[in-house]
């Protein structure tokens, strides 16, 4: 992914000017999962690192290759790392590539989603599981069966339902996947993708097994409707879907939050069905330092909180992130007010 320029950047200044600090600081951590787990937060983030690779638009200089897992008593709490969760060499079908990841919980056990590249370079989903929300994870042998692409993100419904929501475009491999099998042919991130006046690709949902090792269903399209009921177009990149799906329930209503990649937003639309279609409402979070944003929703005793990341605290790497926290709030109609990171 291209950098954006950042030579005028004062980052003495534009730190005094963010609305939170970096959770972590010892290491460097994005795309934040966060969950409440017996009254504690677990947060489940990818763990950046520096592996020399050079910068191109699929994202491989994302070579992140374990988790860490954190978690905090309460949002302005430390956050305490619980160590090595997992490593890229204790998956058996993984090669590179661990990138955002995602928990929950069930029947006293804790499974981790997450995207690795296997052997064929095709992003896949696995699970992992533990006896603890701080891991460490076992992964299962293989991945989950017709999983592809990024960003797995799962929501667990009143009825026992657990949603697994996932995808993203350009180095996410989402455009290849568009007839349903793997089209390797072409170089680049934008070759398979739709024309600009065509439908924006869709994030997919799937139902996982009762023992959320599995989907149950084909994956479906997770649709965005603009204000006249019309879905959100390809060339509309400040609003169509480019990776880091969420889905928080609020007062009733499904809401769907990403990031739009390239324009570096990360919007939301709202349902009454979990499946969609959704209806594009606004923006959560204005444009971070760095060149992705990737957020999730949580509550915590009656507040609901944002969780991103920016490259602050690397001084504008867009690979080496840091996680961060902050309140957000809803209008009367259940509208989701925008936050400036920066004041
Ligand atoms: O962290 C690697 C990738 O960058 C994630 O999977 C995307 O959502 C973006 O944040």
């Amino acid at each position: 992914m291209p950098e954006k320029p950042i030579d005028h950047i004062d980052f003495d200044e534009l730190n005094s000017k963010a609305i939170s600090k970096p959770l972590v600081t010892h290491l460097f951590t994005a795309d934040p999962s966060a969950h409440v787990f017996d009254g504690r937060i677990y947060i489940y983030p990818s763990h950046d690192i520096d592996e020399g690779d050079a910068f191109d638009d699929l994202g491989s200089h994302f070579a992140m290759k374990d988790y860490h897992v954190f978690s905090m008593a309460h949002p302005e709490a430390e956050a305490i790392d619980h160590g090595v969760a997992m490593r890229v060499e204790d998956i058996p079908w993984a090669e590179k590539q661990l990138w955002a990841p995602d928990a929950a919980h069930k029947n006293g056990t804790y499974y981790l989603f997450f995207p690795a590249k296997d052997y064929d370079g095709i992003f896949r989903i696995g699970v992992a599981i533990s006896t603890s929300p701080g891991g460490p994870f076992t992964a299962q042998p293989q991945a989950i069966k017709n999983s592809f692409s990024i960003d797995p993100a799962v929501f667990e419904d009143e009825n026992d339902n657990y949603l697994m929501y996932f995808g993203g475009i350009w180095g996410g491999q989402l455009q290849r996947w568009r007839t349903g099998s793997f089209k390797a042919e072409g170089e680049g991130p934008f070759i398979h993708l739709p024309e600009d006046n065509e439908p924006a690709l869709c994030a997919k949902v799937a139902k996982l097994s009762n023992d959320l090792l599995e989907f149950v269903e084909e994956p479906k399209d997770v649709v965005i409707l603009d204000e006249a009921g019309m879905p959100l177009l390809q060339g509309d990149n400040e609003r169509r879907f480019f990776e880091a799906p969420w889905v928080h329930k609020y007062n009733g209503k499904y809401y769907f939050s990403y990031s739009t990649g390239d324009t570096h937003y990360i919007c939301y639309a709202m349902s009454d069905n979990p499946y969609g279609p959704f209806t594009y409402k606004g923006r959560i979070l204005n444009p971070v330092v760095g060149w992705t944003s990737h957020h999730s929703i949580v509550e915590f005793q009656n507040k609901w909180y944002l969780f991103y990341h920016d490259s602050s605290l690397s001084k504008g790497v867009t690979h080496l992130r840091s996680i961060k926290c902050i309140e957000l709030t809803y209008d009367e109609f259940g509208h989701i007010h925008t936050i400036d990171p920066y004041r």
